[in-house]
């Protein structure tokens, strides 16, 4: 391939890349704090009453270098001679190599029509003498454009590393021999269904750090897609996995939709600076989701990056579509909105259209009117968490604060965060599905927002009621799920 052509597709994306930095400069250059991180805790200071936002910085979500995600097109969408090509993918990875670099496939997602490539400079290519490290932007650019040039390819991005929003730690160990309903659960009435507390037939992969063996926890399924052990070293996975589902027994906690079936998808993993994976990882578990899409009814993902649309590496959105994907398959997608009191369409899975966004309120007492003491961190009762982030992309809004359920070690503990939000949407949409098998992920959605408690609802009293101190002026529903079986024309 001509050096000629491959500089003017430098040059057009070098200015490409200046004008994206004009327009982001504004956030890129605000002090680096990693958002996710243990800079977030939020103190336990018990005298405080605070209910004012403190936004978080983002930083880059780092691209990690040489790794390529390629989704191809459908094989009907593609005419004349590419329609005859056998192995598509090897002949885009020819046509890499034709322009200068070494390309191999890494990881085949078939159900996604998706790969992961490793690429790099070759020895005597035109990159040859670009360090990875000194031009690894450069390099991406210029490998993100052959890809997104290449007649066979849908769309194509770099890999990035992704993570939980980290749970706000006030964790409180909890011991007892009967079974509690943690706050979260009665808040939304969870437990005064129609159906009462009855076992839900219903599939949930959590992909997450893992979910360990725990006696109230129905486990169906383990794999893992950071390396072999499926375990949870972190406890974030486990602790989700009982908001959605734990079992109703004579002891510990029980979730939103107790005893469904639990899938422990991992893609996270416990590592110095956290518990974190990559974008790969986390299509690789999506993948596997789809490839058993007649079984499973929804996904639990508590966890993002921060990726918005005019980042260069996030305008073409591999993950977007898989995810869409997914939702065409009928699996109801629920995702976390961050923990970084910022605007959620910062962030990814966050932003994306059609999955269920979840913000978090602070509920301390299981019922509506603000009557209970102020959370662990000082929100009130009844607010909009004050490290929740928020926008119209958000959908619903669920309790997420100090909430119990299980945890890694066998034993039940309290943290924080729009992860523990997240799962109780998810157990709500499960429980649904366990009553209306056929229901597609848009009438299950429906079904939410038609039983959850809207911006004008008064307090009854108990659960049913709204909350105070949302920050963006636009009052996303509020979870309720006393009616959510019931509630007739979803549609
Ligand atoms: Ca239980
Ligand atoms: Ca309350
Ligand atoms: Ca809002």
């Amino acid at each position: 391939m001509d050096n000629l052509k491959t500089l003017k597709r430098t040059q057009v994306i070098v200015t490409v890349i200046l004008v994206l930095s004009i327009i982001g400069s504004p956030i890129t250059l605000m002090p680096m704090q990693f958002s996710l991180g243990q800079n977030n805790t939020i103190s336990n200071n018990s005298n405080t009453s605070n209910t004012t936002s403190v936004s978080t910085p983002p930083t880059e979500t780092a691209v990690i270098p040489g790794k390529y995600i390629v989704k191809l097109k459908d094989p009907s969408a593609l005419g004349g001679a590419a329609l005859s090509i056998s192995d598509p993918i090897s002949a885009v990875t020819t046509d890499i190599e034709d322009q200068g670099f070494d390309a191999s496939v890494n990881r085949s997602l078939l159900g996604l029509n998706t790969y992961v490539l490793d690429i790099a400079p070759s020895e005597n290519g035109s990159f040859s003498g670009a360090s990875l490290l000194d031009n690894s932007s450069v390099v991406s650019s210029v490998v993100e454009n052959i890809l997104e040039e290449n007649p066979l390819v849908e769309s194509a991005q770099a890999d990035m590393l992704m993570t939980i929003p980290e749970p706000i730690s006030n964790a409180s160990d909890f011991k007892t021999s009967t079974q509690t309903i943690p706050r979260g659960i009665d808040r939304i009435d969870a437990e005064a269904t129609n159906k009462s507390l009855q076992s839900a037939n219903a599939d949930i992969a959590i992909l997450d750090t893992g979910v360990n063996n725990h006696k109230d926890l129905n486990l169906f399924k383990n794999i893992s897609f950071v390396g072999i052990s499926t375990q949870d070293n972190c406890g974030h996975g486990t602790h989700v996995a009982g908001t959605a589902a734990a079992r109703n027994n004579s002891f510990g906690v029980v979730g939103a939709a107790p005893d469904a079936r639990i899938w422990n998808v991992k893609v996270l993993e416990k590592t110095a600076d956290g518990c974190s994976g990559s974008l790969s990882g986390i299509l690789s578990g999506l993948n596997y989701v789809l490839e058993n899409a007649d079984t499973i009814d929804v996904v639990n993902l508590s966890l993002g990056g921060y990726c918005p649309a005019w980042r260069s590496e996030c305008d073409s959105s591999v993950y977007e579509s898989s995810i869409n994907d997914l939702i065409n398959a009928g699996v109801v997608v629920a995702v976390a909105a961050g923990n970084e009191a910022n605007p959620a369409d910062w962030y990814v899975p966050a932003r994306f259209q059609n999955v269920i966004t979840v913000s978090s309120i602070s509920d301390t007492d299981g019922k509506c009117g603000g009557m209970g003491t102020p959370s662990s961190f000082g929100d009130l009762d009844d607010s909009f968490s004050s490290y929740s982030n928020y926008g119209p992309i958000v959908d619903i809004a669920a309790p997420g604060s100090d909430i119990l359920s299980t945890w890694n070690d066998g034993t039940f503990k309290s943290i924080s965060g729009t992860s523990m939000a997240t799962p109780h949407v998810a157990g709500e949409a499960a429980l649904y599905k366990a009553n209306h098998p056929d229901a597609s992920p848009s009438e299950v959605y429906n079904a939410l927002l038609t039983s959850a408690t809207k911006g004008n609802m008064q307090c009854d009293g108990n659960g049913h009621g709204y909350f105070t101190g949302d920050v963006d002026g636009v009052n996303e529903p509020l979870l309720y799920g006393k009616n959510v079986t019931t509630v007739s024309n979803p549609n």
